[in-house]
C-alpha cells in the first residue's frame, strides 16, 4: 500500500452503501482508499474490500469483513493466471488502468472506460451481509442483456430471471427447470453504455444470480458461503469478454478431428454384435461417421472398468476391427466405484488401500447406491485420488478406446431426495493453493463432477502422451472446458428440446464450453420422424454432433423412418464433412483464442442484439463468423416466416448466390433455397421470407468469407478426394483460414501443422484473391485447390501472377471456377472482368 486518501463524498447521506445487514451495523463512515500499485483497498467500517488489476481490463475484486482477504485460491483460475498484474494509476477516488477507470463514488464501485461510460456500476446498497452468506449488487440498466451461466435454461437471455448453480441430475429437464447439470458462475452484459463485459464469481458453492427478477433494475448475486471473490472483465466487444474469460479460466484443449465427425450413440448397444451391426448399417447406408458410444451395459454389472465380457467377449479385437472401418469407440467411466471387498474388484480395493474416497463427518467411508448398487466415491479434490483414478483407464488405452464419457458426476446418487450426497460428507482439498484441509460437500459440490474429469483427462494424457485426450462430461464448473467437451444431459424429444438445445449451446459458448453437445433426437421420449430430421439438421451444425436415446425409447439411427427421411439426414452429415476443413479450422481458432465455434449472432455481428428477429424466441446462430443458420421459430410449424439478415451482404450457402436471388430451376440432389428476399430493410441488414421445408435449413455465408471445404468422405480418417474447395464470397474484410495438422497427436505444439490466411479484395474489374505464407510445417492432403469464386458476373480472365489460368463461367449460379496447383502455395490471383 501507498498513498492513503480518505474519500469523504457524499457517504453521509447515503447511509446505506457497502452497508452491512445482519452482521455488522450499517456504517455512515467514511470509505477509506488505499492506493496500491496495482489497485486499491476499500476499508468502510469492518468491509474490506481489494480491487486488483490482473490486466488493463481484468479487475479481481475480492471483499471480507473479518481482516483477512479470501484464500487466494482457486479450482477456475490457475495461480499464474491469478498472479498476474498490471501498474494502475492511483487517482482521488480510485485509480486507472490503461483501458478503465475504476472509482468509489458514494460508497459504490464505478467501473468505466476512459470515456467515462459506466461498464458496470454497484447499485445502492451494493454489499449485503447475513452470516457467512452475501449478496453483492450491481445497477441493471435497461439497454443490458445477459448471457452465459453454461447450458442452464430459461432461452437465450438471462434477463428478468434468476438462477442457482447446483450441479443436479435433472432426467427429463423442461425448458424452464433450473438447477440442471453444471454451475458456471458467469455471465455477459451485452448492450450496456461501455460495451460488453463479463462477470466471474469464483464462488464453488450454492450461488445464485438475479437479473433484475426479484427488483427492477437490480443485478444481484451471491453465495451461502465462501470466498466474495470475483473477477471483473471488460470488452468492449463480447469477443474479447470471452477471450479474456478464457484467458482467466482456460481454453479447451484443440480436439482430435474425428471428435467433428458424426457419433452414433444408444443407452445401451448391448453387445459387440450389435455394436459391429450398427458401424456396419452406417457404412452400408452412406451415413459418414467417426464414433460409436458405448454406454454403461458395456461394462459388468455396471461396474466402472469392467468389461460384460460376455456381451464384449473381445474389446480389443472390436475396437481395432471399427478401426479399420475409420470408427473409434469412446466408452463411459461413470465415477461411482462398486463397494466390492474381498472380490478382487480392483478400482475398489486400490481405492481403498490409496485412502481414495469420500467420508462421513465420522470418518467412516460414504457409501451410497448408484447403477452397480452399493458405491464409494473417489476424493477427486485430493491430487493423489486424482492420480489414482488416472491410472484406472490403463486398461481401456491398452484396447484402443478413443476416449472417455463421464456421466452422473454431480453427483447422482439414487434413493435420495437431494439427488446427490449429504451436505455433510467430508472431501480434503490439497492443490491449486488451497490450505490442505478438510471440506464439506456443500464447498465441494459443484465441483466435483469438473475435478472427476480432471482426473480422467489428466490419466488419459498420461497413459498416451502424444495423443489428444477426448472426455465428455455432464456436470462441471467453470475452467472445466480445460478437461473436458460437455452436453446437455437428458433432453426431451420436443421441438421444445431442439430450440432449446441450441441456446443452451450458444450459453455454454460464451461460458468458455466450446464443444456444446446435445443429444440428437432427445434422449427420453423418442421423436417424430420430421423431428429427428430437423435435429440432424440443426445437430449438423453443432459443435459436437452425437446422435443418443435413452433405453426403451425407439430406435433413432439415421434410418429408422425410411428412405426419404435417410436422404435429408444423410445430406445434412455429408454437408458436415465437406465443411470440416472450416471446422477444424474454428476448433484451432477456438483452442488459441477462446472463440466459440457456435455463436450467438451478435457475437460477431453486434448490431444483431437488437434486431427484430432476437427476442426470446430467437436460436438463429453463427457457426464461426462465416455461417448463419436460421432455423425457424416454430421449428414445428409449416408457416411461412420472416427472419432477419445481419449487417452486410449474404449469400445463400447451399445455391451460392447472393441472398434473396430468384432461386434456379432444380438440379438432381441439390438443395434448393426456399428463401425470398422481401427487399425490405431493417436498422441492421435485411429480412428474408423463408417458407419451411423440411429437407431445408436456411443456411447463409457472410460476403467477405473465404470458405475451405473438402469432398464427402466417411471418416475424417479417410483421405478426402481431389482439391482443397475454396469457395470465394466477395464483401469487405474477406478472408478465409486454413489450418491442418495430423488431426490426433500433439505434433502440431512443435511446428506440426499448416496455417495460412487468404483474403480477397473486391476492385472495380473483379476480385484479388491473396494466398498469405504458409506457416508450419506440415504437408497438407490436397495438391490443388479448387476456387469458386461466387456472384460473378459476365466473362472472366484468370492470372496467377503473369501466369493465365483456365476458367470456367457459370452463368445461372453466377460462378467462375478454376483450379490452382498447390505447389505455389503463396501468391497473388487476379479474377477480372476482360
Ligand atoms: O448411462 C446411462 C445414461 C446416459 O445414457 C445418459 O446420457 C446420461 O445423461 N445416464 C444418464 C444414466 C441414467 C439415465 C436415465
Amino acid at each position: 500500500m501507498h498513498t492513503r486518501t480518505t474519500v469523504r463524498t457524499a457517504i453521509a447521506a447515503c447511509a446505506m452503501s457497502l452497508s452491512i445487514l445482519a452482521a455488522a451495523p450499517l456504517h455512515a463512515e467514511p470509505a477509506a482508499i488505499a492506493a496500491r500499485n496495482d489497485g486499491m483497498d476499500i476499508r468502510q467500517g469492518s468491509l474490506r474490500i481489494r480491487v486488483l488489476a490482473l490486466t488493463d481490463d481484468v479487475l479481481r475484486v475480492t471483499l471480507s469483513t473479518n481482516g483477512a482477504l479470501p484464500e487466494d485460491a482457486s479450482w477456475a483460475v490457475p495461480a499464474g493466471v491469478r498472479a498476474r498484474r498490471v501498474g494502475v494509476q492511483a487517482g482521488p477516488t480510485g485509480f486507472a488502468t490503461r483501458s478503465l477507470r475504476v472509482d468509489v463514488q458514494d460508497g459504490r464501485l464505478v467501473v468505466s472506460d476512459l470515456a467515462g461510460k459506466v461498464i458496470s456500476a454497484d447499485a445502492i446498497d451494493p454489499v449485503k451481509l447475513d452470516g457467512h452468506a452475501f449478496t453483492l449488487r450491481k445497477a441493471m440498466p435497461q439497454s443490458e442483456h445477459y448471457f452465459g451461466l453454461g447450458d442452464k435454461t430459461g432461452g437465450l437471455d438471462r434477463r428478468g430471471k434468476s438462477f442457482i448453480n447446483w450441479n443436479t441430475d435433472a432426467f427429463g429437464f423442461t425448458s424452464a427447470d433450473d438447477p440442471i447439470y453444471k454451475s458456471i458462475p458467469f455471465f455477459i452484459g451485452v448492450g450496456g453504455a461501455g460495451g460488453s463485459y463479463g462477470v466471474f464469481l469464483d464462488n464453488t458453492y450454492r450461488s445464485w444470480f438475479d437479473f433484475g427478477h426479484r427488483e427492477d433494475g437490480v443485478l444481484a448475486f451471491g453465495a451461502p458461503d465462501g470466498p466474495t471473490d470475483y473477477y471483473l472483465i471488460h470488452g468492449p466487444s463480447t469477443a474479447e469478454v470471452v477471450r479474456r474469460y478464457t484467458d482467466l479460466t482456460g481454453k479447451a484443449p484443440l480436439v482430435p478431428r474425428w471428435a467433428l465427425g458424426y457419433q452414433q450413440s444408444r443407452y445401451s448397444y448391448m453387445s459387440g454384435d450389435e455394436l459391429r451391426q450398427v458401424v456396419a448399417r452406417l457404412r452400408a447406408e452412406r451415413v459418414p461417421t467417426d464414433v460409436v458410444w458405448l454406454d454403461i451395459d458395456w461394462q459388468d454389472r455396471n461396474r466402472p472398468f469392467t468389461v460384460d465380457r460376455k456381451a464384449f467377449p473381445d474389446m480389443t479385437g472390436l475396437i481395432r476391427d471399427l478401426g479399420h472401418q475409420g470408427v473409434k469407440v469412446i466408452t463411459i467411466s461413470d465415477l461411482h466405484v462398486a463397494r466390492a471387498a474381498g472380490q478382487g474388484h480392483a478400482p475398489y480395493d486400490t481405492g481403498v488401500q490409496a485412502d481414495a474416497f469420500v467420508r462421513n463427518p465420522d470418518g467412516s467411508t460414504y457409501v451410497a447406491p448408484v447403477w452397480p448398487g452399493d458405491s464409494v466415491f473417489p476424493d477427486f479434490t485430493q491430487a493423489r485420488t486424482r492420480d489414482w483414478w488416472g491410472s484406472l483407464f490403463a486398461e481401456q488405452v491398452r484396447m484402443g478406446v478413443a476416449g472417455s464419457w463421464n456421466d452422473m458426476n454431480e453427483p447422482a446418487i439414487f434413493n435420495t431426495p437431494t439427488k446427490t450426497m449429504p451436505l455433510d460428507t467430508r472431501h480434503r482439498i490439497d492443490s491449486d493453493d488451497f490450505a490442505p484441509r478438510t471440506a464439506d460437500h456443500r464447498e465441494i459440490h459443484n465441483v466435483y463432477g469438473m475435478q472427476n474429469t480432471r482426473a480422467t483427462y489428466d490419466g488419459l494424457r498420461k497413459l498416451a502422451p502424444g495423443e489428444r485426450a477426448v472426455v465428455m462430461t455432464r456436470a462441471s464448473y467453470a475452467g472445466g472446458q480445460r478437461y473436458a467437451v460437455t452436453w446437455t444431459g437428458d433432453n426431451l424429444a420436443t421441438w421444445d428440446h431442439l430450440k432449446l438445445s441450441v441456446q443452451q449451446i450458444i450459453n455454454l459458448g460464451l461460458s468458455g464450453f466450446s464443444y456444446g453437445a446435445a443429444d440428437v433426437s432427445g434422449f427420453a421420449g423418442g421423436p417424430s420422424p420430421d423431428l429427428l430430421t430437423r435435429w440432424f439438421e440443426i445437430g449438423a451444425f453443432y459443435p459436437l454432433f452425437r446422435n443418443h436415446s435413452a433405453k426403451g425409447t425407439p430406435r433413432v439411427e439415421p434410418w429408422v423412418d425410411g428412405a426419404a427421411h435417410l436422404r435429408i439426414r444423410r445430406r445434412f452429415v455429408e454437408e458436415r464433412y465437406k465443411l470440416m476443413p472450416y471446422l477444424y479450422a474454428l476448433a484451432e481458432q477456438n483452442a488459441r483464442t477462446g472463440d466459440p465455434i457456435l455463436r450467438p449472432v451478435f457475437y460477431d455481428y453486434p448490431s444483431a442484439l437488437n434486431l427484430p428477429c432476437a427476442g426470446q424466441d430467437a436460436w438463429t446462430f453463427t457457426l464461426g463468423r462465416a455461417l448463419l443458420v436460421l432455423p425457424p421459430p416454430h421449428p414445428e410449424s409449416p408457416q411461412g416466416y420472416r427472419t432477419c439478415l445481419p449487417e452486410g451482404g449474404w449469400f445463400d450457402y447451399w445455391t451460392g448466390l447472393p441472398a434473396g436471388t430468384p432461386v434456379p430451376a432444380a438440379q438432381d440432389g441439390a438443395i434448393q433455397s426456399a428463401t425470398q428476399a422481401t427487399g425490405e430493410a431493417h436498422a441492421g441488414g435485411s429480412f428474408v421470407n423463408e417458407t419451411p421445408r423440411l429437407d431445408h435449413l436456411p443456411v447463409y455465408v457472410r460476403a467477405g468469407t473465404i470458405l475451405p471445404r473438402q469432398a464427402v468422405v466417411q471418416s475424417t480418417a479417410d483421405t478426402p478426394r481431389g482439391p482443397l474447395m475454396l469457395d470465394v464470397y466477395p464483401g469487405p474484410d474477406c478472408t478465409g483460414e486454413l489450418y491442418v495438422d495430423d488431426g490426433h497427436s500433439l505434433a502440431f505444439e512443435k511446428g506440426g501443422y499448416l496455417r495460412q490466411t487468404v483474403r480477397c479484395t473486391v476492385r472495380p474489374d473483379g476480385v484479388a484473391i491473396e494466398f498469405g505464407p504458409r506457416e508450419g510445417s506440415f504437408a497438407p492432403w490436397w495438391r490443388e485447390v479448387a476456387v469458386t469464386v461466387h456472384g460473378w458476373q459476365g466473362k472472366a480472365d484468370v492470372r496467377a501472377g503473369e501466369r493465365k489460368v483456365a476458367s470456367r463461367v457459370d452463368a445461372t449460379a453466377r460462378t467462375v471456377g478454376f483450379t490452382l496447383d498447390d505447389a505455389a502455395q503463396a501468391g497473388a490471383v487476379l479474377v477480372r472482368r476482360p
